[in-house]
């Protein structure tokens, strides 16, 4: 399938000033020749010099448009393969028109993300770069761009390496004291466990920094809970700067959830207005708080809404019961109110939690609640530092992570360097996997099929 050659439009369908096509593959420049006549007859088409000429339909026999072209032999390319890319008005019609022809004289239409996939399957770049490659074209915030860049320059690439490097390193010691139990060479035990514990401390530092690596692609989802009126939407609404959800006088309005994203400083957060989690007065009503209690759970933080104008009731006490191990931000609101509730009260029983007082109607202390937001959802990083951005690879680090504490605790259980060794060298294909080095369909698919077709 890679053997063939293949075409796509790189700029994105729309009207524009310029659209790009692109072709890749052995037949690149042939194909290019049949579609494209140089406006000088006798021009060659010389490597990475753009070359002014015609688009040719050859079945009809007539020119359709002026381009510009240009020759990237292999293999210094984005594919590793020959391409060739024809710059024209970016007109829907004569791009479609473009990759019809192409098609007709020998390419076939690229799959989503199939450019990419071929550099990766050449060798060119490892799936983590494919990955920050996809990150870029669809960053949500330019810091989040600036880590993907790096990533694909092979900063994340790099520290693999060196984690690859590390644990063969310790492998072929504990291998080398198996053989050679007599030797002077043989590593102590405590030697091991001081290089198991330090590439435990790396690891799990690329694994804490997901969240913030989080917060600037998808989005931290932060959850506004508390009982039915307290403001929990005029609050969604404020953070949101829209009227997003409806907001009345009465108990009840919100029945469902409301999910929206929102930006606060470079972060992104998904907010989630709540239906009150309270005795359910309408069946609707009951599916809503039900949906809500899972989104409580699964959320990444928790806003605590209470009424400051009404005294406190038993059930805000039961709700910040719920979500005492969510460690949530609690917000006394409606200051603007005659002061009921006994803060200290409600203070005292969520105990070390943050507060603050907010009147979400009139606006008050909202930039205050943003700063406190950021400051307490958003993890700190030292400029520099990786961050990981993907599931995929929290999760294979969080493998990783296992099995060094695996190797670690039967290493003072007093087990065998065999075992130890065993236990150890499962690493490296989960690394193989980190960095696509195993090439499985399943993965590869998964990762390909969110890129845009011509990239
Ligand atoms: N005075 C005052 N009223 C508020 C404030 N926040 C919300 N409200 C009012 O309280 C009522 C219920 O608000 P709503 O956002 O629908 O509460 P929810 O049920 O928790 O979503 C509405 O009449 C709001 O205008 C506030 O800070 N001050
Ligand atoms: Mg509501």
């Amino acid at each position: 399938m890679f053997e063939e050659t293949i075409i796509a439009i790189s700029t994105p369908l729309g009207y524009g000033g310029l659209g790009i096509v692109r072709l890749s593959g052995k037949k690149s420049l042939s194909i290019a020749k049949k579609i494209f006549k140089p406006k000088k007859q006798k021009a060659k088409i010389k490597p990475l010099r753009p070359i002014l000429g015609n688009l040719y339909d050859f079945e009809q026999k007539e020119f359709f448009e002026e381009a510009y072209l240009t020759y990237f032999p292999q293999p210094s390319t984005y594919t590793r393969e020959d391409m060739v890319e024809i710059s024209c008005h970016g007109s829907p019609i004569i791009l479609e028109e473009i990759i019809r022809i192409g098609i007709k004289a020998g390419a076939r239409h690229a799959n989503p993300g199939e450019f990419t996939l071929r550099a990766y399957i050449r060798g060119r770049i490892d799936i983590l770069q494919a990955e920050a490659i996809n990150d870029i074209i669809q960053a949500s915030s330019l810091k989040q761009a600036k880590i993907s860049f790096k990533q694909l320059e092979g900063s994340l690439s790099r520290k693999i390496a060196s984690l690859r490097k590390n644990i063969i390193h310790l492998l072929s010691q504990i291998e080398a004291s198996i053989e050679f139990p007599e030797e002077r060479l043989r590593i102590s035990p405590k030697q091991i466990l001081k290089t198991i514990e330090n590439t435990i401390q790396g690891i799990k530092k690329l694994i804490e920094s997901y969240i913030l690596g989080k917060t600037l692609s998808k989005g931290l989802t932060l959850a506004i809970t508390g009982r039915t009126n307290v403001g929990k939407s005029t609050l969604f609404n404020s953070l949101l700067e829209r009227e997003r959800a409806i907001v009345t006088p009465y108990p009840g309005t919100t029945r469902d959830y409301l999910q929206e994203r929102t930006k606060i400083k470079d972060s992104i957060f998904s907010l989630i207005d709540m239906a009150g989690i309270t005795t359910p007065s309408h069946p609707v009503e009951k599916e809503g708080i039900k949906r809500g209690k899972k989104l409580l759970s699964d959320a990444d933080g928790v806003l605590l809404l209470f009424d400051t104008s009404q005294n406190e009731t038993l059930e805000d006490f039961k709700l910040l019961k719920q979500c005492k191990n969510k460690k949530p931000l609690l917000l006394f609101n409606k200051i603007d109110l005659p002061l009921r509730m006994n803060k200290e009260k409600v203070k005292d029983q969520g105990k070390n939690l943050p507060s603050l007082e907010i009147s979400a109607l009139k606006g008050t202390n909202l930039e205050k609640l943003k700063a406190k937001i950021h400051k307490i959802f958003v993890p700190n990083q030292n400029q520099g530092e990786e961050v990981i951005l993907h599931l995929r690879q929290k999760l294979l680090l969080e493998e990783i992570l296992d099995c060094l504490r695996g190797g670690g605790r039967l290493l003072k259980e007093g087990y065998t360097e065999e075992i130890i060794a065993e236990e150890i060298r499962k690493i490296i294909p989960l690394i193989s996997q980190l960095t696509g080095e195993i090439k499985a369909d399943e993965i590869i698919n998964d990762i390909f099929n969110r890129f845009c077709v011509g990239k």
